[in-house]
């Protein structure tokens, strides 16, 4: 085991004499500070560890050999403790948009693999400037945050990743559109996304396009955050929606923990089906539905009919049932759209009976459709009665 407070590798002006290796089982450099590997390479492999606060992988354009970091093996690892970089230049004396700059596609690569059971964890945020490369093989990169400028350069043919890829803008989601290759087999890759700063599809332009496709495998966990453009504005007319489709895959496994519009949870007021979907409202009849199909995500803003209670886009029985089931006479208080109150005035009486009656549709939705007709009779018959009888008793 080598211990030491800080490290700095390939001071030496010839970068072949810059090469560390830590390899075995029982083979350990543990840094108290960070690690900077500076025109050099640095070698873990057959269960060594290295273990840092950050991790920095530095080249410099005037040198030849390139920095590379390979960790192989089972049991081999590298623990970031705080963030990781790759890039040209040292950390702090110019911003990576300078970098960028500097760079323009000149310089050396700088290498980072993961291969054959290696682990490389990363507690902050990973930086991967251009140049820069992740190959992962058969391995495994916890990432910790990194923007989707850093998560194009990994380079993944098998094995998981898990991180927060923060997704802004435009550009962004078109470069995410060409992230993976589609020929790889992605089937074990772990990814979570918070796209806290997503944007969609504005109103109107019918863009039926997915914002972010990955043609592979993608699990989805964490949090999707979605942000509508300021130009954005939910719909002023009952009946109309805005689809849109949020993420599309392969396939794709697994369900967001938690999806946020605009900064707030949305809570699943009804839940449609068995692989995650639900619908959310958000008073006075607008819905958000999200959809979990196996190959997509969709969201869809809804601003719905009046007595379509359950933002399913008809009314149907179980509509007039809600309604019916809520009735509180027009001297009711406390009553909402999802207990029937489908004119906003608070109460469930005659008149949004009546107006759920007049709108009905029927069920739209083939898979949980009821016989209507005879259905309708039997409702509207109990209405009317329930309607005569509470406006008699209850009219103030
Ligand atoms: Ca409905
Ligand atoms: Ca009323
Ligand atoms: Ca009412
Ligand atoms: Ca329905």
């Amino acid at each position: 085991m080598v211990t030491s407070l800080w490290a700095k590798m390939g001071n030496d002006g010839n970068p072949g004499n810059n090469v560390a290796t830590v390899a075995g089982a029982n083979s350990q450099w543990n840094n108290s500070g960070s690690l900077v590997v500076k025109a050099g390479a640095l070698n873990i492999q057959s269960g060594g560890v290295v273990s840092n606060t950050t991790g920095h992988v530095f080249g410099f354009s005037y040198n030849t050999n390139p920095s590379s970091v390979t960790v192989t093996g089972n049991g081999s690892r590298w623990n970031n403790s705080k963030d990781f970089l790759m890039a040209w230049a040292p950390l702090g004396v110019i911003s990576p948009e300078e970098f960028e700059h500097l760079c323009r596609g000149d310089c050396d690569s700088i290498i980072l693999n993961i291969e054959a059971g290696g682990l490389v964890t990363v507690g902050g945020t990973a930086t991967i400037i251009e140049n820069s490369t992740v190959n992962l093989v058969d391995a495994r990169f916890e990432f910790g945050q990194m923007t989707l400028a850093s998560f194009n350069r990994i380079n993944a043919t098998a094995g998981s990743l898990e991180g927060i890829v923060n997704v802004s803008g435009e550009n962004d989601k078109t470069a995410f559109a060409s992230l993976w290759n589609p020929e790889v087999d992605m089937s074990q890759v772990v990814t979570a996304f918070d796209m806290s700063s997503a944007t969609f599809v504005e109103l109107g332009d019918a863009s039926t396009a997915s914002d972010i496709n990955f043609p592979g495998y993608v699990y989805l966990n964490s949090t999707l955050s979605l942000m509508p453009l300021t130009s954005y504005t939910d719909r002023a007319t009952r009946g109309t929606v805005d689809d849109f489709t949020i993420i599309t895959a392969g396939q794709r496994g697994g369900t967001f923990n938690e999806v946020r519009y605009s900064g707030s949870v949305l809570a699943a007021d009804f839940r449609p089906d068995a692989n995650g979907s639900f619908r959310s409202h958000q008073g006075d009849g607008l819905f958000r539905n999200v959809t979990y199909i196996s190959t997509a995500v969709e969201l869809q803003n809804l601003l719905a009919v009046q007595g379509d209670t359950d933002g399913d886009r008809d009314i149907d029985t179980a509509d007039l049932t809600r309604v019916i089931s809520g009735f509180t006479g027009a001297a009711g208080s406390g009553a909402t759209w999802l207990t029937g109150d489908i004119d906003g005035d608070e109460d469930v009486d005659s008149r949004d009976v009546t107006r759920a009656i007049i709108n009905f549709t029927g069920a739209r939705n083939a898979a949980v459709a009821v016989p209507e007709p005879a259905g309708l009779l039997l409702l509207v018959l109990a209405v009317g009665c329930l309607a005569v009888e509470r406006s008699r008793s209850c009219r103030s």
